[in-house]
Parts: structure tokens; sequence; C-alpha cells
């Protein structure tokens, strides 16, 4: 198949799906046509078979704001012509979606191209709910010929939000050659010099991920004597409140502040806890990361975590918020290692059971065909 995707290409978890759903498509054989503002971060080549379309944005004096929107889906329209794509494949609802029915509907005398939207978080819970958005969002996902969410729980959020159920859920996924343990790696020495236990937390550092939570978590496992640190991984809004908290508890000399890393694995590879306090999360990409990397999960037992992460088994949820919970549940496993290193087993058997590459790509591609084949039929 011929697939156009547009993804966010610098921020967040959609983006990162969006790309390597592409990389696997290709690498199964079809051709992948990424259309976005900058080539996003994940796509580190392009090859015979994964292709980019950069989205050009005319400055003019009259425009206050460049219109982004409509840049997309002139550009969406040039290449589904182009490139006879087979279907436009949008990661994000707003304003993806429309912009790519807007292409759709100004090419459709020529040849219909079916819009594919997938549903990810913060698109229906918090951007798609804002009432100025939330005409628009329902519009987008009534037009689409085909909407997926990443979880059950984004899938029961949006029939209540927009009264829409027309979702299929397929779930983030993860390639676990990629994602694993990297045992004597020398990142291991460099993080933790004297052997220090290590926590990780890897986001985009919004309000919502809730990171100065895991500076509270450090400063209360160090005060019951676990020589830890924690490894801050990414960049965002949040970084100076959790900075200035860390100074305020005298944390910062234990907290690598490692910025944005191309390479999270590394990271999760090596470390011995994960940590993600959010108080939002569809899914909770990180947390499936983590677990394919034998990492236990100290999670909240918010939207899709539950799905994920099985409490007691993989990692501890815990009430948002609720940082002493997550601080107890943190040292039972550090003080325990049988207990952490049978969590990071059974955390990356059930990643790798029911979250590999291999078993969620597929679902897109019948997604994809069943699609195709019901707008084929309609326009007959
Ligand atoms: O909604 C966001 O925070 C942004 C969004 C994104 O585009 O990065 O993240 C969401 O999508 C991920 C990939 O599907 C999910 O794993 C995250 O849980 C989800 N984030 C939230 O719901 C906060």
């Amino acid at each position: 198949m011929n697939i156009g995707i547009t993804v966010y290409p610098t921020y967040g978890g959609s983006g990162i799906v969006g790309s390597e759903l592409g990389r696997d498509l290709a690498e199964r054989g079809h051709n992948v046509h990424f259309i976005s503002s900058v080539l996003p971060t994940r796509l580190t080549e392009l090859n015979d078979r994964i292709h980019f379309h950069e989205v050009e944005m005319m400055s003019y004096a009259l425009f206050e704001h460049q219109p982004y929107d409509l840049a997309l889906a002139t550009k969406m329209a040039t290449v589904a012509r182009a490139e006879k794509l087979d279907l436009l494949h949008v990661h994000y609802a707003i304003p993806h979606s429309i912009s790519a029915i807007l292409a759709r509907e100004s090419i459709k005398q020529k040849r219909y191209v079916p819009v594919i939207t997938t549903l990810h978080g913060t698109d229906i819970t918090l951007v798609g709910a804002d009432r100025s958005y939330l005409p628009i969002t329902r519009y987008g996902l009534q037009q689409s010929d085909g909407v997926t969410a990443v979880s059950k729980f984004l899938k029961q959020a949006t029939i209540e939000t927009f009264d829409f159920d027309e979702i299929e859920v397929i779930p983030n996924f993860i390639c676990e050659k990629h994602y694993k343990r990297l045992e004597g790696s020398p990142l291991r020495a460099e993080l933790a010099p004297n052997g220090e236990r290590l926590l990780v937390h890897v986001s985009n550092f919004r309000h919502v991920k809730r990171p100065v939570d895991c500076v509270e978590i450090l400063a209360n496992v160090r005060a019951e004597g676990q020589n830890a640190r924690l490894v801050m991984v990414g960049d965002g809004p949040e970084l100076s409140a959790v900075r200035y908290r860390g100074e305020q508890l005298g944390m910062n000399g234990n907290i690598l502040y490692v910025g944005k890393q191309a390479n999270i694995a590394d990271y999760m590879g090596v470390a011995d806890l994960f940590l993600l306090p959010s108080e939002l999360e569809s899914f909770g990409l990180a947390a499936l990361e983590a677990q394919a990397c034998e990492l236990p999960v100290i999670a909240t037992r918010i939207g899709g975590i539950p799905e994920v992460v099985t409490d007691g088994e993989t990692g501890y949820l815990s009430d948002v918020a609720d940082v002493e919970k997550m601080s107890r549940d943190t040292l039972a496993l550090l003080k325990d290692e049988d207990l952490r290193r049978g969590f990071g087993e059974k955390g990356r058997e059930l990643a790798v059971q029911r979250y590999s590459t291999s078993r969620i790509i597929p679902q897109y591609i019948s997604f994809y065909e069943k699609v195709v084949n019901r707008s084929n039929a309609a326009s007959a």
C-alpha cells in the first residue's frame, strides 16, 4: 500500500508511535510518505520506501499566525495525488484529522483517499474536550473513514465526551529487540559510579506528567537510607519546577538531568525502576517501554495505565499525588532484589506477549485494508 502518515514531529508519544509505525510498515514492504512540518525526530533515516514531504508555510504580513492546518491540507492533497496514496493516516485529532478531511474533499473528484485518525490522549481528554475545540473534534471523528484509539480507556472517554463509538482499539507497541536490558553497558557506571540504585523518569515534562513527584519520591527513598539517584530524561515546561524542588530538598546532587535523548532505551536498559506519576495518561507508552526493559513501574492508577501495568505484578499503582505510597512501593522494590527482578521479568513478558510490533502492526494493516475496501465499495 501507499500510505501517508502525519504526526507532530518533535513532541510527544503520538509522534513516536506514528514514526515507528511508518518505519515498520516500510520494512514490511509498504511505501510510507511522512507529511509534516519537519522530519519526525524518531525518523533517523529515509530510504526508497520511507519518504518525507515537508509542509511549507508561507509567511505573509496579513497572517497573524501562519495557517499550518491549511498548508498541511494542501500538502496532503498534493502528495495524495502525486504518490497515489491509498490512505492518509493522521496521529492526534487536532488539527490533523481536519486537514486530512479537507485534503480528501479537495481532490475527491479525481480520487477518494480515505482518512484514518488515531486518537492518542490529550487530543480527546484535554484539547478536544475544551469547549472551543469540541465541535470541530467531533466533526473530525465523524468525517474520518476510520478511527482508532490507543486504549480501551481512551475509546470510552471518546464515547462519553463526543458520543462517538465507531472506534477500533489498537494499543501502543514496542520493538522488543530495541527495548531490552543492557547488562554491562558503560552508561550504568557513568550514571551510578558508586553503585547507586537508579530511578528513571522519561517524559515531555508537562504539568500532566507531575515530574516534581519524582523528586519527592527520591527524597523519601534516600531518607530511608537507600543510596538512589534519579535520572530525568526529557525537557519541557515543568523542568524548572523540578529543579527548584530538587534544590529545596537538597536532591539536585543526586538527580541527573540528561535532557532530550534520541535513544531512551539506553537509559531504561541500565536503570532499576521507572517512575510515571502522571495525572492523566491515555496509555502510557513510556511505561510499556520501561517494562520491555525489565523495569518495575511505579505509576498512577489513571487512564489506560492499568491496561499496561499489572498492579502487584509488573509494578505498583497509586492514586494521583500519593507520593507517600509511591515512595513506600519504590522502597519495597529497592530493598528486595528478587522481588524487583521478578517484577521486571514479568513486565518484559507482558510487554512482548501483548504489545510487540509483530502483534500490533498487523492490526493496523488489517484496519487499513478494511477501511480502503469499504471506501472502494462505496465509490464503486
Ligand atoms: O496527549 C499527550 O500527552 C500527547 C500524546 C502525544 O502525542 O505524545 O501522548 C499520548 O499519546 C501516547 C502515545 O499514544 C500515549 O502513550 C500517552 O499516554 C498519551 N499521553 C497522555 O494521555 C497524557
